[in-house]
């Protein structure tokens, strides 16, 4: 059958079209990762995605591969992971951590104690549409690149005299990704287009000018159907489950995806139904990229770095990252790795769908690396760190969404383990929101997953002051973690202090009584529910009690070799170099040891850094540069940024340190997202921190940094920062008061305090004087 639809004019196509045709940066300052060849492997390709969908263009010149994912398709289904009647366990389990019996203790636990099933789901790739060329043997003028500030991947050669282009964009208002092909000459694009998965259970059928893919998971309840839609000028032909277009001057596909999930409990949606739906309300492209541009840039467009170009600025960006290494004096490429983190937030996390996972929604394989799902011992807290400073709050709300789940599920653990009110979550969860231990008892029991993400609640709101999120949505699921605490903490027989047991110092040392991390956490997370309580004028008993119990917590202790201590006992081993170093949760993303009011910790917390050195995993230096901005020294910053950008090439290498693969995904290795937007966050730490109560500017510059500019950065106590640097000195300082609270803002010892009115002004000079 033969199918015409005319879509374009093909005047105005080609008039348009030459002009964006170029193979030479327009402006190397562009926030742009761009390449002179295709991808060799998976972290070659370019992302995007619009929160639900994900995508990779791979860029090549004979066939297109563009690999995606729908982020509902996991294995598995709806299942409480409780171990019923575990909580006749705890107080035996307790004992013998008290008697030092820690592997009799972690077997009893293994027996009785363990979520089940014992391992959580895994999320899934979903398919790949593969276009093909047969006629582009002859490219020339290769080049290929993600623009961040419009949200676009984009592919351009010449094959012979005729220009080619490939743009391809995940649209969030449209709900699908749409790759528009186009030609710079009239009736000369000619290609074919099929899908497939690496499901074991797929079908693919098509008909005029559609596809369809359908899959079912290996071990599990979901099944996805993905659709797509040609529209072109050209003449359309199907056969076999694939589609030929001839002659066209420019053909756009546009691919829905979805699942028959619909929340952690119920998998009764019609997948097929959802995504013809989306084919059938997917505007035609121009329209649908206008709309695309105009939707990213309302939320990338809220913050700006820039920082200095150097002579390796220009380069494409893989030979950048390599030169990068031995010269590192290209302050721009921290600009464009501060907005990659950004772009990819907005890509993997907008209101309505789900979390960003381990691979954000990245994934191109059935058993992913830790089944990408969330582990929540640093990776899925790492994923928003940089979302409040970086001025996305809104890409914040999946997370909230996942929490207030979680406090469902995880009030099932609390009363089935350990006979508790409220909620916690343990180490991991996924789509199904477990929140009971797993894989191992040395490591899976550990409590405080649920206070951490809970206060990311709390960071919200002091980011933005929204009382009425406070009120409505961060307090009660606050409240909930707190209440956990106060039936779970217990009475250390040797100290008579109150201590988190069973738990352990993520993934270090086995099952404990007393990890110093549970401690800072716990404590954190009362804080934030005493001032919560007061902002909202509620709960003074209950504020009362989680203030005294504070203080029988135990505290934070300098062991003898002048470390921070990780636990109850001074045990530490001073020559391990552990990826995790958690017990420093209390400087970063915690603030109890800080510089100027505990600085006998604070030497402390270093001198356990330096023991554990610079090398690691890259969401272990990503921590490690948030960990040297809090002690405010910039030069050791630096240097663990350095580590982070380490390039890694070929994929395959998965031992060694962590780095950054030629997309600039982050290399745990493997891919982990979680090091791109702990990275970005760190980078934030250097120009600007507010934990303390007040904005202290580049409170950690490095030397490499001398001079910058931002704009859109944003404080606790919801301030948007506009600053320029020069000479490694502040120049001058513009603060939006965004909720009208009084401004406190210190340059090195410089300090003022200032009252403000709400969406207002107010700048200051280098010497912070009011202008
Ligand atoms: C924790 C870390 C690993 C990895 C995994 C996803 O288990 O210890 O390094 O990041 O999460």
């Amino acid at each position: 059958m033969i199918f015409r639809f005319l879509q374009f004019s093909k005047a105005t196509l080609l008039a348009g079209f030459v002009i964006s045709l170029s193979t030479t940066p327009s402006h190397a300052q562009d926030l742009k990762l761009w390449y002179k060849q295709p991808s060799k492997q998976w972290e070659d390709a370019l992302p995007i995605g619009n929160g639900s969908l994900a995508a990779m263009v791979f860029g090549g010149v004979e066939n297109e591969r563009i690999q995606f994912n729908e982020e509902t398709l996991w294995t598995g289904e709806p299942r409480s992971y409780a171990h019923k009647g575990a909580s006749q366990y705890l107080a035996q389990i307790r004992t013998l951590l008290n008697e030092g019996k820690q592997k009799e203790a972690e077997a009893i636990a293994s027996e009785h104690f363990m979520g089940v099933p014992l391992r959580q789901m895994a999320y899934q790739a979903f398919g790949d549409v593969h276009i093909d060329f047969p006629e582009h043997r002859n490219a020339s003028d290769y080049r290929r690149e993600l623009d961040l500030e419009k949200g676009i991947a984009q592919v351009y050669y010449k094959n012979g005299n005729v220009g080619f282009k490939r743009e391809v964009f995940a649209s969030y208002p449209a709900k699908a990704i749409y790759i528009k092909l186009t030609a710079d000459q009239a009736g000369k694009l000619n290609f074919a287009v099929r899908m497939d998965a690496i499901h074991a259970q797929k079908n693919i059928t098509g008909h005029a000018n559609e596809l369809t893919l359908q899959v079912k998971v290996e071990n599990g309840v979901l099944e996805g159907v993905a659709k797509m839609k040609v529209v072109t000028d050209g003449k359309v032909s199907h056969k076999n489950g694939k589609i030929n277009v001839e002659n066209a001057t420019a053909a756009t596909l546009i691919l829905s995806a979805a699942t028959n999930y619909v929340d952690y409990q119920t998998v009764s949606g019609n997948p097929a139904a959802k995504s013809a739906a989306i084919l059938k309300n997917a505007p035609l492209v121009d329209k649908a990229l206008k709309e695309h541009i105009a939707d990213h840039q309302q939320l990338f467009g809220h913050f700006a770095l820039h920082l200095p170009m150097k002579a390796n600025s220009a380069l494409p960006t893989d030979e950048r990252l390599v030169k990068f290494k031995d010269n590192p004096d290209d302050p721009a490429f921290l600009a464009l790795y501060v907005q990659y983190a950004r772009y990819l937030l907005i890509a993997s996390s907008r209101p309505g769908t789900h979390a960003a996972n381990l691979q954000g929604k990245w994934n191109h394989q059935l058993k992913p690396s830790w089944d990408s799902k969330y582990t929540v011992n640093i990776n899925t807290e790492m994923n928003y760190w940089p979302v409040e400073m970086g001025n996305l709050p809104e890409c914040h709300q999946p997370l909230f969404a996942m929490i207030a789940d979680l406090s469902k599920t995880g009030a099932a653990v609390a009363k089935e383990h350990y006979n508790a009110n409220g909620w916690l979550v343990h180490h991991n969860t996924d789509v199904w929101r477990g929140a009971a231990p797993i894989n191992a008892s040395n490591h899976g029991i550990w409590v405080t997953g649920g206070a951490w993400l809970s206060l990311h609640l709390w960071e919200h709101y002091r980011f933005t002051q929204d009382k009425t999120f406070l009120e409505k949505t961060a307090y009660p699921l606050m409240k909930g973690a707190a209440v956990f605490f106060v039936d779970f903490l217990v009475k250390d027989p040797k100290t008579g202090m109150l201590i988190s047991s069973p738990s352990n110092s993520p993934e270090n040392g086995g099952l404990v009584a007393g990890p110093t991390m549970d401690h800072q956490i716990i404590r954190a997370l009362f804080k934030a529910c005493l001032e919560s309580a007061d902002v909202l004028k509620t709960d003074q008993d209950f504020a009362a009690r989680l203030k005294k119990l504070s203080l029988q917590i135990a505290p934070n202790q300098v062991g003898k070799a002048g470390q921070l201590q990780e636990w109850m006992t001074d045990i530490d081993d001073t020559t391990s170099h552990h990826r995790h170093v958690s017990h420093l949760w209390g400087v970063y993303p915690g603030e109890e040891i800080t510089p100027e009011k505990t600085p006998e910790l604070i030497q402390a917390a270093k001198k356990s850094l330096e023991f554990r050195g610079d090398d690691g995993t890259g969401w272990s230096l990503a921590w490690k540069i948030n960990y040297w901005a809090r002690f405010l020294d910039g030069e050791h910053a630096y240097t663990m940024i350095r580590k982070l950008f380490n390039p890694i090439m070929d994929a395959s290498v998965k031992k060694g340190g962590g780095g950054s693969y030629p997309n600039l995904f982050d290399a745990h290795p493997p891919f982990q997202i979680d090091g791109n937007f702990g990275g970005a966050a760190g980078i934030l730490e250097l120009l600007a921190q507010s934990h303390l109560g007040e904005l202290h500017l580049l409170p950690a510059l490095p030397k490499a940094l001398p001079d910058g500019k931002v704009s859109g950065l944003v404080a606790r106590g919801a301030f948007e920062i506009t600053m320029k640097w020069k000479n490694g000195q502040l120049q001058r300082v513009d603060v939006l008061s965004k909720a009208g609270n009084p401004c406190h803002v210190r340059y090195g010892s410089k300090r003022v305090t200032f009252d403000t009115v709400k969406g207002k002004h107010y700048k200051l000079n280098a010497d912070l004087q009011l202008q």
